[in-house]
């Protein structure tokens, strides 16, 4: 393998207001300028083309979590919070804690939140179709993960305003701080506390996923040190990507309208068009690994303790991949293999409950409405590490 001799660069903010208000542009001059492109603005390797996310993404051993999946390095600097068990780890460590977590998100679980998430789509859908217009973020994305996941979980009634904040905060704090990040910080205090309390095992209810991870402790198959750390990790990864998710969702969707004809014509395409949604447009846009090693990627060498930034959203768009219509949005593409819940041992362990929310709700919509279009311009939400939208009117022909 030849090593290239200088490796190019560009000179773009990933984490400023226009990079993360439409990214596509500066994926696509990523994309071109090579495989492993400098970001001297960070001092960063970067990767945007699909084979090389993927590749690295599967290489935990070179490109390591532990020592973060945001851009500070936690060898240097010391973590916002405690490292989450399963996202800031690596085998063995993250072995344990990954398998006890895919026993409690197991299938059987996974097929009795179905019975209890369903009709409450069904209600969902019901009256948002009745008034004709809705806001598909503050009216859907932003209700029905809510409705649904906690009581899932577990947790109480009593402060779940808390959960979005939090999930904000933890995604701004991959990236570096900006004003995002400072203005996330500035309110999350009474946030982290309450998060934190909510993790213990009294406060869960029996037959929820939180108490189903206290079950594994006391089955030896993690500590009971361990527990509360993995009930965080549903609750910072477990509303905010459903909501963004949602919402990209209907957004796609609305700006397609031969897309939502054909999810109506046939409903059974709802779960197609949230993973073609997950490619088109990634509400997870970036992860950062660490090189654990001198590493040569496609050539480029990356040096041992270089913070390298993944571009999952531009290597779910790239053409070399998905071929020339990369960009277009079809439900009835093929969108596997797509990195929008990562690739390797740390993709998504929440997929099944994802994949579950947005089926039911998608397809309860899908029946009921013939079509679906923007009703006013959709107002972005920017956060250092989501993609996704504040508000996105629409209004919605019954069928
Ligand atoms: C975690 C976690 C896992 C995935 C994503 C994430 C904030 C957090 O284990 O806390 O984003």
């Amino acid at each position: 393998m030849t090593v290239a001799q200088t490796v190019p660069a560009l000179e773009d903010d990933p984490f400023g207001t226009e990079v993360l208000t439409d990214p596509y542009p500066f994926h696509s001059r990523l994309r071109e300028a090579g495989p492993v492109v400098h970001l001297p603005r960070y001092d960063l390797m970067a990767m945007g083309r699909y084979a090389e996310v993927k590749a690295s993404l599967t290489d935990w051993a070179t490109f390591v979590s532990s020592r973060g999946a945001g851009l500070p390095d936690f060898a240097k600097e010391k973590p916002w919070r405690p490292p989450s068990l399963l996202l800031e780890a690596d085998p063995p460590d993250h072995t344990v804690v990954r398998t006890a977590m895919n026993g409690v998100i197991a299938p059987r679980a996974v097929r009795a939140m179905r019975a209890r998430f369903a009709p409450v789509a069904e209600d969902l859908a019901d009256a948002l179709v009745a008034r004709g217009r809705f806001d598909a973020v503050t009216d859907l994305a932003e209700v029905y993960p809510l409705q649904v996941f906690p009581d899932a979980v577990g947790l109480p009634a009593e402060g779940r305003e808390n959960l979005l904040p939090y999930g904000a905060l933890a995604f701004n704090a991959f990236g570096p701080r900006n004003q995002l990040l400072t203005d996330a910080l500035a309110a999350a205090a009474p946030v982290q506390q309450w998060i934190l309390a909510r993790c213990e095992r009294d406060e869960l209810a029996p037959g929820g996923l939180g108490a189903e991870i206290w079950a594994a402790a006391d089955r030896g198959e993690i500590t009971h040190e361990q527990a509360p750390l993995l009930v965080r990790s549903l609750l910072t990864a477990g509303l905010d990507t459903t909501v963004y998710g949602l919402g990209n969702s209907v957004y796609a969707l609305a700006c397609h309208p031969d897309q939502w004809a054909a999810l109506h014509a046939d409903p059974k395409l709802a779960k197609f068009a949230f993973d073609e949604t997950l490619r088109w447009e990634s509400p997870v846009q970036t992860f950062f690994r660490t090189s654990s090693l001198d590493a040569v990627v496609a050539g480029t060498p990356i040096p041992k303790d270089s913070k390298v930034l993944l571009f999952l959203g531009s290597a779910n768009r790239d053409p070399r991949h998905w071929g020339e219509d990369a960009g277009s949005f079809d439900i009835r593409r093929s969108a596997a293999g797509h990195v929008g819940f990562g690739m390797g041992i740390h993709q998504c362990v929440g997929q099944p409950i994802a994949r579950l929310e947005s089926e039911l709700v998608l397809g309860a919509l899908a029946r009921r409405a013939v079509r679906l279009e923007l009703d006013g311009d959709p107002v972005p939400k920017l956060n250092n590490t989501l993609k996704g939208w504040a508000s996105i009117p629409v209004r919605v022909t019954p069928a």
